[in-house]
């Protein structure tokens, strides 16, 4: 986008006086920031008119990227480095007399999503319009997104996440674009006057979705711009005047409420699934609104849709938007005089599913009585999903016993991971490992019958964000060592392998690491007081707080640490920092008792300044995208310590690869992937692997026997019962040695506590040579290039959606 500095001036000059009739001397921050960010917002909806004509024009297959959660963060900085507008902004800022970085810090997160698969989501949309592929994401306009923690008495306590005061500028409402959704009730057939049969709806809940569309730029020439849409649910009829005249105001607002209720607020737990009607009827809320207006475009540009999955992909992130398949049928059937053959070949070629996870707990079923009774007419039809699966296995002579296992509906509950795999075109996981993990437990019955169906596509990050924008030192290095070709051709990184022996080039690594590590600490100090020593090492685990991403694990090689410490003061030592970053599900009893250990932890060690000089704990606060991009670029340790088996994915251990940080780890997830990049000399493996994980628990793991034989593990755990800054953690000891109601030590800390220490001493020894760990953290960010979402994207494109890329004009 070119545009001079007096271009820009002179628009948000225009926007300033229109919006607050003020001058730039009369302005605030926020009153500034809301001016540029307007400004940006119709250079974006500039761009996104030109490049929909193109698409139209060009007749070219959509992919629709369906989610529960798009974790996008701010958006100002980012748009301005895409549209290439950054320092245009910079300096009219500078002549208005105001920072561009302060105005950056006006904005709040846009945080519609728990974690990693929300953020998996918004990398993607910058990837999709970077690469011009036509694309558009649809998620829920939550009036609350995930909320916000904060820590009182080391405790987790949950604030709501006012997010929108500033997060709405971004976003356009669509009022053309509104679709009715039904709710409950009764659908009843019935025959027209033609004798088809017909479906209307009985005592039904309307509800309306409206839209909000926000516009994502891609960076670089022949970028494109992809839009969210986010659907905001309210009342379809006019306010109940009747009721308020006759002073029933509770009555007036009743309609109104209920409806809203649909949007208010984001499900705060990830890989566990409540089986909560509201969650069920948002769920629904967004595939409705979604498929309505696919359709509606799809029939203005080709009148028909029966081309649909030729010209359509649509994309089931996780099975949240499951109902996507048999909303789908019930469009083309009742709305379209579809068969149900003809509905079901167009439906299951146009859907595609990933899976996110392999825990029991995650996998989403509802309880039939409900989902009857919330979606009527959808559930009829997954019945007949589900009668006419059975039907094809026994004809094709599958065993019954496999059969009960893939089918939808089955003792009382509705199984949504099954419909997804039964009515998607492809089915794929998120890393090599995880991939393979579920065609061989979860869909393994499914693998037989549709062998085709399954595949891989590794997940990935915008290097855009995370690198280019979050670490402007090492990205200016970079570019003076290879180019600038890297901002889109992340592969090219790899060109940094060259210098793996250049002395001055590792120096340098190593000096931007102590520079951004420096500033971190300035910039923890500023907003909260807390003393960082930047000459420590920093150790971070970033994550949402849960068992078997084994924080716990972190926190006993700690407590260790310190005991050796406190029996022996002068012990020389590395140096380290850890530093947390969780927020835990609110219900999540177990997890938030771990946020309170780390965060008593660290409270006892402030009490000693001997031992925070050698060990020292920080607990980030309300852990975000914002936080994130704070945090990695100055973190030296990643640690991603999952389970074997459990980790999808992960996708900070990309983030912090590509920053130079050095991941200790177990061959979970991605870590795999990463290990066979950077190679043996340059990551830290510890612990059991996945089938060890399995042999272990046959040959009936016990962790009280590990206790008692290993006084190190027993000093530990016993320490835990005397606890920290006064709080004894017995309950915590207990779970992991006599287990609480349920089977001791579920995720097996203890089994791979050894491990996980020796292996940390090892990587002492490497951090102390300093030419060796900058080498490896060059090594790092030289081999990242294939964990870009770019690839990720391209990898659907290519084997899952069948897209092309927008020509450039
Ligand atoms: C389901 C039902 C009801 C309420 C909430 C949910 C729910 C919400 C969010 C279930 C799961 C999630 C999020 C899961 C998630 O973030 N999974 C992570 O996805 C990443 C991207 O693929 C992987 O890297 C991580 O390994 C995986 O844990």
């Amino acid at each position: 986008m070119n545009k001079t500095t007096n271009e820009v001036q002179e628009l948000i000059l225009d926007k300033l006086a229109r919006y607050f009739a003020i001058t730039p001397e009369q302005a605030t921050e926020e009153q500034i920031y809301k001016a540029a960010s307007l400004v940006v917002r119709d250079i974006l909806l500039q761009k996104k008119q030109e490049n929909n004509a193109r698409i139209a024009e060009g007749k070219y297959k959509r992919v629709y990227y369906l989610c529960m959660e798009f974790l996008i963060g701010r958006s100002l900085k980012n748009n301005l480095f895409n549209l290439g507008l950054t320092e245009q902004f910079d300096k009219c800022l500078k002549k208005m007399g105001f920072s561009l970085e302060d105005i950056f810090e006006r904005e709040s997160d846009a945080g519609l999503g728990n974690g990693g698969l929300g953020r998996l989501a918004s990398c993607f949309m910058d990837s999709l319009a970077t690469l011009n592929y036509p694309a558009m994401g649809f998620t829920i306009r939550y009036e609350y997104g995930l909320f916000k923690q904060r820590i009182v008495d080391n405790q987790q306590v949950e604030l709501p996440d006012m997010w929108l005061p500033s997060g709405e500028v971004w976003m356009m409402p669509r009022s053309d674009k509104r679709f009715t959704i039904n709710l409950g009730g009764r659908a009843e057939e019935y025959l027209d006057g033609n004798g088809r049969m017909r479906v209307r709806y009985v005592d039904s809940q309307q509800i309306d979705a409206l839209a909000y569309d926000v516009m994502i730029s891609g960076y670089g020439d022949g970028a494109g711009v992809s839009v969210l849409r986010l659907w905001s649910a309210t009342s379809t009829t006019q306010f109940d005047m009747r009721s308020f005249s006759q002073g029933d105001y509770e009555k007036a607002m009743q309609r109104e409420n209920e409806a809203e209720l649909i949007t208010k607020v984001l499900y705060p737990s990830d890989d566990h699934s409540q089986g909560k009607q509201l969650r069920l009827q948002q769920e629904y809320f967004l595939v409705s609104a979604s498929l309505q207006s696919i359709i509606k475009d799809h029939l203005r540009l080709y009148k028909s849709l029966k081309n649909l999955p030729e010209k359509a992909a649509i994309h089931a992130n996780d099975t949240h938007p499951a109902l996507a398949i048999p909303e789908l049928m019930r469009l083309l059937m009742d709305e379209h005089d579809f068969s149900w053959d003809e509905a079901w070949d167009i439906a299951s070629r146009t859907v595609n599913y990933t899976n996110h996870t392999v825990m029991a707990e995650a996998l989403e079923k509802w309880d039939e009585n409900m989902f009857r009774t919330v979606l009527p007419r959808v559930y009829s039809i997954t019945c007949e999903i589900n009668r006419r699966f059975i039907a094809e296995m026994n004809d094709r002579h599958v065993d019954g016993a496999k059969i009960a296992n893939m089918q939808v509906i089955n003792n009382n509950q509705v199984k949504m991971a099954n419909l997804c795999v039964i009515g998607s075109q492809k089915v794929n996981g998120v890393s090599a490992l995880h991939s393979d993990i579920i065609k061989d437990t979860i869909f393994s019955d499914f693998n037989e019958v549709y062998p085709d169906r399954f595949t891989n596509v590794t997940n990935g990050i915008t290097h855009r964000r995370w690198l280019l924008q979050s670490n402007p030192l090492l990205s200016s290095l970079i570019e003076e060592l290879i180019g600038s070709d890297f901002h889109t051709k992340p592969e090219t990184l790899s060109g940094l392998n060259k210098f793996a022996t250049d002395k001055t080039v590792l120096d340098r690594i190593g000096e931007i690491k102590k520079q951004n590590k420096k500033a971190y600490a300035e910039y923890v100090k500023k907003t909260t007081g807390f003393a960082l020593n930047p000459e420590s090492r920093f150790d971070t685990q970033i994550k949402r707080l849960h068992e078997y991403k084994r924080q716990l694990l972190n926190v006993l090689k700690i407590v260790h640490y310190y005991l050796d410490l406190t029996d022996n003061p002068d012990k020389k030592v590395t140096p380290q920092t850890f530093i947390f970053g969780a927020k835990a599900a609110g219900g999540y009893m177990h997890a938030k008792r771990i946020i309170q250990l780390i965060n008593c932890l660290s409270k006892e060690i402030q009490k000693n300044p001997k031992i925070k000089q050698k060990l020292d704990v920080m607990f980030v606060e309300n852990y975000n995208v914002t936080q994130a991009e704070h945090l990695i670029p100055a973190s030296e340790v990643s640690e991603q310590i999952s389970l074997a088996g459990k980790e999808a994915s992960g996708t900070s251990n990309m983030k912090f690869m590509i920053n130079g940080a050095v991941t200790l780890g177990t061959l979970d997830g991605a870590n795999v992937e990463i290990g066979e990049r950077v190679g043996d000399d340059n990551i830290f493996i510890f612990g059991v692997k996945t089938d060890e994980v399995e042999r272990a628990w046959r040959a009936g793991y016990n962790s009280s026997t590990i206790y008692t034989h290993n006084d190190e593990i027993k000093r530990v755990v016993d320490r835990l019962r005397i606890g920290f800054d006064g709080e004894s953690f017995s309950d915590i000891a207990s779970y992991l040695i006599q287990g609480n109601y349920n089977v001791a030590d579920p995720y097996m800390c203890l089994l791979d506590f050894d491990d996980y220490k020796r292996t940390a001493e090892r990587m002492d020894e490497a951090y102390n040579n300093a030419d060796r760990w900058n080498k490896m953290a060059l090594v790092n960010i030289a081999q990242s290039g294939i964990f870009s979402s770019d690839r990720s994207i391209n990898d659907y494109a290519k084997n899952i959606w069948r897209l092309k890329k927008v020509k450039k004009v």
